[in-house]
């Protein structure tokens, strides 16, 4: 410590920096804090802001304009290589939208959040700053009319057409976050770039990858570029890339498509060695203003830019969309060779000096092409080989597909059509957007419900059909839902969730009286839902109505992508007290999971899982945290029994509890742990004494009429 220095002058009572969490002390703690991010305290632009209002008035061709200006003019602090920003804006880009992954729809283009630690300075996104302040200009001249995700995203849109490319379009909507997510997993890891060892099973077996990333290595947006754990060797990058890039829903088409456009314009910059740049963003000093990886030493900038490692481009033109690519790697043999930054890359064999392409600076200057092992790769696989090919045979056939594919890549996680705004909106439906047909508003709401009563159907039948319809929605990337009624379609009809016996006999009472009605199913479904909410709330003497909103529509087997649905199948639901089997992750965290993807508050979350048990509606009837004699009424009997010193709880095999008489010693209920954390965890157990005081019966049902409300709507962007 430097003595010179006064003493901390802060009287300990802020913990500004240093001080372990609550969750540093108990790590196995829920952490409850992923259901309360981008809270309005953290948004600069107010409650009153609204983004999609916002980017109606944005002059979108005058946008445009500006960008192509901003990626044609060299600043002199960052020159563009060839004079343009072409490659690098297509990267930053790709990168945004390239964290995706399908699994739990986390990552992605759509909130801007590469601005942010951990992303902004992960080894990967090396000089994704200095595109970022590139484009500072048009985001300050535009201020509020468009955010960064969307200008990110246009940026490498443009950055294509500029090459030559006839894009497929471009969709605004994303809305910025103002600080990093809390709850996307990255991997365990506490070094950046760790061996691909430490998140597979067998890292020779690329389906053995530590689920939902996809990602081979911590700080990498996939597979990496020298090869697996960095030794050479095509055929196995080849695997890798396969099943990362099948994470984020890419076939092999649209993965040799991706990589060969891709790499069709820009360059790598590996022409330093890596002791000559500064710290990441996150990690340097404030003199560097928020860029990382700067030129310590050196030059650092034009040819001798260091990023990743390998050095050189791919194509003789790489500021034009053209075939270049596969007449660089098909027309030469290639052999391993290192970067002036130490790193393991390919090099032809021979090479006519006019196939070369021109130094970034000095067009008189001719230097060697390189190809990384993902390249190679793409002419190595017999699959990706093949692929190849055909894009050799038919150019236009590849612009396509690459136009299509891009678009996808950075619209994935946008959810439905009904949120994509502005003039280069495709009007084709994609089935990536699970696409949904309007349903109808015209029939009668109060008939179609006294038909559901009068159907037969038990209430837990309907309440659990409702939910289970609808809480496959996530926020993360918009899908799911029970709007499109998919839950009548392979694959979900066929979940363990969805006890596919039952909800066979419902959907068979449920069906015809859509068809008698004239409503969706899909209405119909969350209506009994609503009609079985609305007789537990009678049961318990209240008569608060349920709101309904109508038009929601029914989705055909041709419109889902099955494959595409398999990663949500839900492994467990904590709201009807399911787990498909034990995993290591504890059934509370799994729960908090769904309620974060369900954007739901941790009140929220408390009220639905007292109500849902209130009414009996757990999986397979099981009569865990049914805390009540009233069963069917929605009563505040759970937290009624957690707080109440009678009972004490025993754990008995098989994971589940018993709820004692403390003085008999009889056993008076059953109970899951995620029915117990509510009363021991010490956030859940406060809201839980709100549900169970004698004064909050009737918030209690307001509380789940809301709580049920917003999910039951929360894939309803069609009346947003
Ligand atoms: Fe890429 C660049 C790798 C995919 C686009 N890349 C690059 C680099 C590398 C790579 C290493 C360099 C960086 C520097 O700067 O140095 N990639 C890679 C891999 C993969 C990829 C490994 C996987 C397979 N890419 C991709 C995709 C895309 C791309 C998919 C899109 C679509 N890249 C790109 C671009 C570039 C790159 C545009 C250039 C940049 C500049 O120029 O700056």
């Amino acid at each position: 410590n430097d003595s010179s220095r006064g003493k901390c002058p802060v009287l300990h009572g802020s913990m500004t920096a240093t001080g372990a969490t609550v969750m540093d002390w108990w790590p196995s703690a829920l952490n409850l804090d992923i259901l309360h991010q981008h809270d309005t305290k953290t948004n600069p632009l107010g409650a009153d802001y609204n983004y999609r209002e916002a980017i109606k008035s944005l002059d979108v061709e005058a946008l445009k304009a500006d960008l192509r200006t901003c990626l044609t003019e060299s600043v002199e602090w960052w020159p563009g290589d060839w004079g343009s920003y072409l490659g690098m804006m297509a990267r930053v880009a790709w990168h945004a939208a390239g964290s995706y992954r399908l699994a739990d729809g986390r990552g992605g283009a759509g909130t801007g959040n590469i601005r942010f630690a951990p992303l902004n300075s992960w080894p990967d996104n090396v000089n994704t700053d200095k595109g970022r302040r590139i484009l500072w200009p048009v985001k300050k001249k535009y201020g509020s009319q468009v955010s960064w995700a969307d200008l990110m995203v246009l940026a490498g849109t443009v950055a294509y057409e500029l090459a030559g490319l006839k894009t497929y379009g471009f969709a605004f909507g994303r809305e910025d976050i103002w600080h990093p997510e809390k709850d996307t997993y990255w991997g365990a890891e506490k070094e950046w770039l760790a061996p691909s060892d430490t998140r597979y099973e067998d890292v020779s077996k690329p389906s053995t990858m530590e689920n939902p990333l996809a990602a081979v290595q911590m700080g990498l947006i996939y597979v990496n570029p020298e090869g697996v754990n960095g030794t050479p060797d095509p055929a196995k990058t080849a695997e890798q890339m396969r099943e990362t890039f099948a994470r984020m829903a890419m076939n092999d088409e649209e993965t040799v498509a991706l990589t060969a456009g891709g790499h069709t314009i820009g360059k790598c910059h590996g022409a330093a060695t890596p002791d000559t740049i500064g710290a990441e963003p996150e990690g340097a000093g404030v003199e560097d203003q928020g860029l990382g990886w700067m030129p310590k030493q050196g030059r650092g900038i034009g040819r001798n830019v260091l990023a990743g490692g390998p050095e050189g481009a791919w194509t003789t033109n790489p500021t034009k969309w053209d075939m270049g690519f596969f007449d660089m790697l098909f027309g030469h043999e290639w052999e391993l060779t290192k970067s002036p930054a130490g790193a393991q890359q390919w090099k032809p064999v021979s090479i006519k000096e006019e196939d070369m392409p021109v130094d970034v600076e000095d067009a008189s200057i001719r230097v060697m092409p390189l190809m990384t092992d993902a390249d190679m790769a793409l002419k190595v696989d017999p699959a990706y080989r093949a692929i190849c090919e055909k894009f050799i045979a038919d150019p236009d056939y590849f612009s396509e597909t690459f136009a299509k594919a891009w678009f996808k890549l950075t619209h994935r996680d946008m959810g439905p059509k009904a949120r994509w705004i502005g003039p280069y909106v495709p009007s084709e439906d994609l089935i990536w957007q699970d696409p949904i047909p309007a349903g109808s508003t015209s029939y009668d709401v109060e008939a179609v419900k006294a038909k559901i009563a009068d159907s037969g159907l038990s209430l837990a039948d309907m309440v659990s059909t409702a939910w289970n319809s609808a809480r496959t929605y996530r926020g993360s990337d918009m899908r799911g839902g029970a709007n499109g009624a998919r839950i009548r379609l392979a694959p979900q009809k066929d979940w363990a969730a969805n006890e596919p016996e039952v909800l066979a006999r419902v959907l068979s009472v449920l069906e015809p009286i859509a068809a008698e009605t004239g409503a969706s199913v899909a209405d119909v479904i969350v209506l009994a839902g609503n009609v079985g909410v609305e007789q537990a709330i009678k049961a318990a003497g209240f008569s608060t109505p349920v709101p309904f909103t109508a038009g929601r529509g029914d989705a055909t087997a041709e419109m889902t992508d099955a494959d595409s649905f398999d990663p949500m199948e839900p492994a467990a639901d904590g709201f009807r007290n399911f787990q498909k089997q034990d995993y290591v992750v504890s059934p509370e965290e799994m729960m908090l999971d769904r309620a974060q993807l369900l954007g739901l508050t941790a009140a929220e979350m408390t009220v639905l899982i007292g109500g849902m048990r209130a009414m009996g509606a757990n999986h397979g009837g099981s009569d865990h945290g049914v805390f009540t004699d009233r069963k069917g009424a929605l009563t505040p009997d759970f937290f009624d029994v957690l707080t109440d010193m009678t009972y004490s709880w025993v754990p008995v095999d098989g994971g589940s509890y018993e709820i004692r008489d403390r003085k008999s010693g009889a056993v008076k209920y059953t109970a899951s742990r995620v029915d117990l954390v509510f009363g021991s965890n010490s956030i859940l157990r406060a809201y839980a004494e709100v549900y169970a005081q004698n004064d909050n019966a009737e918030k209690f049902v307001k509380d789940f009429v809301a709580a049920w409300t917003k999910v039951m709507n929360a894939d309803r962007f069609d009346v947003a």
